[in-house]
């Protein structure tokens, strides 16, 4: 069974979803950049070991990614799984985990990088939104494209709303990604091209690419 091991920043609501899918993986390990973040508790809750590397006990960037690595190679994880984590990691540290390094980004990438993105989208008048789930690549939000998740914008969509109506799809698409990188099914080719291996069937969502036949 292959170890991974998830960072977070804050509520770990994306932690919660992987932990309600029952994914045949072990979590080694949370680890937060903040102290106070929720993530942690629950972790703790589930008998999964928490730990804190706080960036503001760091004199650098390079330093605070560093003392990240360190923390996370004690666990020899097969995958690392940014869930809301929010501090960008620097070339040293995503080339250190090439095609082992996992993000979710709450906008329909490549639009929207970075921060905001809810807001973002509204002000823009898009009509559809949604998530992206990508392999980290130095360049920030750029990496490439494993799931994405749309769902409407409504005309009188607040960012809460419409924060809300992604999350519930980051919730569904995260842990289907995790889940076919842990079976062996998905991996980052050598081209820098996300290769997906096996069956899967249309979803009532859209979904792309659709999850597996015998989840639904
Ligand atoms: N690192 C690299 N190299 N590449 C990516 O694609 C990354 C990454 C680190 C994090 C998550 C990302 C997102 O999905 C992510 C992707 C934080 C910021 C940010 O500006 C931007 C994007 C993401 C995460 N962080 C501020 C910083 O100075 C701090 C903001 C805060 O603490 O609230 O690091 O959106
Ligand atoms: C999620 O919406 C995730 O996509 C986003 O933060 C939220 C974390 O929620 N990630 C980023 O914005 C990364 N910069 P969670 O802590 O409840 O999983």
């Amino acid at each position: 069974m292959k170890n991974i091991v998830i960072l977070l920043s804050g509520r770990g609501s994306n932690l919660e979803a992987m932990l309600a899918a029952k994914l045949p993986c072990r979590i080694a390990a949370v680890i937060s950049n903040k102290a106070d973040a929720k993530g942690l508790e629950t972790a703790r809750a589930h008998g999964i070991q928490a730990a804190v590397v706080a960036h503001a006990g760091h004199a650098s960037r390079d330093l605070f990614d560093a003392a990240l690595a360190a923390e996370i190679d004690r666990h020899q994880p097969d995958l690392v799984v940014l869930a809301g984590f929010m501090r960008i990691l620097g070339e040293a540290f995503v080339r250190r985990y090439a095609g082992r390094l996992m993000n979710i980004h709450p906008s329909l990438l490549p639009a929207f990088p970075g921060l905001h993105t809810h807001r973002r989208a509204l002000e823009a008048g898009c009509r559809v939104h949604g998530c992206t789930v990508h392999f980290v690549t130095p360049a920030l939000d750029n990496g490439p494209v494993i799931i994405q998740a749309a769902v409407p914008v409504h005309a009188d969509d607040s960012e809460e709303a419409l924060a809300a109506r992604v999350l519930a799809q980051e919730h569904i698409a995260y842990p289907q990604a995790v889940r076919w990188f842990v079976e062996g099914r998905l991996s980052l080719g050598a081209d820098g091209r996300v290769r997906l291996a096996g069956e899967r069937h249309p979803a009532a969502a859209l979904l792309v690419p659709e999850p597996d036949a015998d989840r639904k």
